[in-house]
């Protein structure tokens, strides 16, 4: 088949399930172009993209100012490894330790790398500066968490799908309950070899689960009193999506107005990745103060397209559309927006129970068993009218617009997600 030949859906996916490895299960959609909050298919048919590719999309798809960067350097150097230097990537590095207020930074490209630096990091740390006996530190964890897809992230995971068949598993993880600040204290008190608490902001695969008020606070203090880094994964929070730079946001001088003096918590080590590219480029990142990111000496950790200059350049317009673009308050905005509509609806509508998130990262539950094939029949029908969602654990929706959507948009995408659930309840 000749690339330029015009393709059908249906040929596309008889494609991928011939050739491809079968480690996915699509929605049946086939998209060949995106611009800003839209996508289009390969019939033509335009739809909302409320996925924005699970938060990498943030900043819109196709969004000039970051293709802009990245195909001008496209053009002057893609790579040179870190044997070199790059004249991109301290520049960079600049900019996002500055926008985030931290001394240093290490570049990464996909989300699981990131976290994987994240404990080797916390780990050194812990024998070089803590005093833990070798071989013997231990990084807390919390149940239902995703953090990527490595041997060692999954060797803490608990979704058998994901982890099963893959061992033998790394060791060194303890794992408590999310939201709970007793567990943390008491796995605090109970250990005491724990070098790190590894925790996203919001749990996004366990199907956007808002923690309680305070509990990030109060488990930062719990770990500043046992001497153990607190390390946050906003791979997915973080870049505005929860209507702050972070969902962890202690940075007062950060552009977001719903920050200043209500900071939450700085995290000792924060993980960055999926928007920190605007979904334009594998770009992540793990941020640190001196006193930690100083236990890394030369051949301790590295990646060969870590840090390279495209992504370095995409990296910085990135952060720059988000400041510029005001994205944290429109989320924040645009979120509370979202989530009142649907409380609203909700009364009057059988299929769904509730709607919960923080920003623009939100999620519906429908009314049927975890089992039940229903969030996914409303995924299908919500694509039939223009708007694509998926499911996460069976019966509930994420929803997750570009944070570049405008209010007539947003109100816009409410009618169709309405009007689709009413159709559900006849
Ligand atoms: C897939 C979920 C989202 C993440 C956090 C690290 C990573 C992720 C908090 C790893 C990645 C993705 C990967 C994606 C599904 C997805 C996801 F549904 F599984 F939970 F976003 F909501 N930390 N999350 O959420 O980043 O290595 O993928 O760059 O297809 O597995 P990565």
């Amino acid at each position: 088949m000749s690339v330029l030949e015009k393709v059908s859906s249906k040929a596309v996916i008889a494609l991928e399930e011939k050739h491809g490895a079968h480690n996915y299960h699509p929605l049946p959609v086939v998209l060949k172009r995106g611009e800003g909050v839209f996508v289009w298919d390969v019939e033509g048919k335009k739809y909302y993209d409320f996925l924005s590719a699970y938060s990498a999309v943030n900043q819109g798809h196709c969004h000039p100012k970051i293709v802009g960067a990245m195909t001008e350097q496209a053009q002057t150097l893609t790579l040179t490894s870190r044997a070199f230097y790059n004249d991109m990537l301290g520049k960079f590095e600049k900019y996002a330790t500055e926008t985030f207020h931290y001394d240093k930074l290490l570049p990464m490209n996909t989300g699981a790398e990131a976290v994987e630096t994240a404990l080797k990091i916390c780990r050194k740390w812990a024998y070089e500066e803590k005093g833990i006996p070798e071989n013997k530190a231990q990084i807390i964890v919390c149940k239902n968490n995703f953090h990527g897809r490595t041997t060692t992230i999954i060797s803490f995971s608990n979704d058998p799908v994901g982890r099963k068949n893959f061992g033998p598993y790394t060791e060194g993880f303890l794992k408590i309950e999310y939201d709970n600040l007793n567990a943390l204290k008491e796995a605090l008190e109970n250990n005491v070899n724990v070098a790190g608490f590894l925790v996203e902001p919001i749990q996004g695969e366990a199907g956007v689960f808002v923690p309680s008020e305070g509990y990030l606070k109060s488990a930062k203090a719990l770990c500043e009193k046992h001497n153990v880094l607190f390390i946050a994964d906003e791979v997915q929070t973080g870049i505005a999506r929860t209507g702050r730079l972070l969902a962890t946001c202690g940075n007062c001088s950060c552009p977001d107005k719903h920050c200043s003096g209500k900071p939450e918590v700085k995290a000792d080590i924060l993980i960055l990745g999926k928007a920190l590219s605007g979904g334009a480029y594998p770009v992540s990142a793990v941020l640190a103060n001196d006193a930690i990111m100083g236990v890394i000496r030369p051949g301790n950790h590295g990646s060969t397209f870590g840090g390279n200059p495209i992504a370095a350049a995409v990296g910085m317009a990135a952060l720059e559309v988000v400041k510029d673009e005001k994205l944290a308050e429109n989320a924040f905005e645009l979120g509370e927006l979202f989530r009142k509509e649907l409380n609203s609806f909700i009364p009057t509508c059988p299929v769904i129970h509730k709607v919960r998130g923080k920003g623009l990262l939100n999620a519906i539950l429908v009314n049927d068993t975890e089992d039940s094939s229903t969030a996914w029949d409303i995924c299908m029908a919500l694509k039939e009218n223009g708007l694509l969602a998926k499911p996460t654990h069976g019966n509930i929706i994420r929803f997750a617009p570009p944070l570049v959507i405008t209010k007539e948009q947003l109100m816009d995408c409410v009618r169709i997600i309405k009007d689709t659930l009413t159709q559900f309840a006849n």
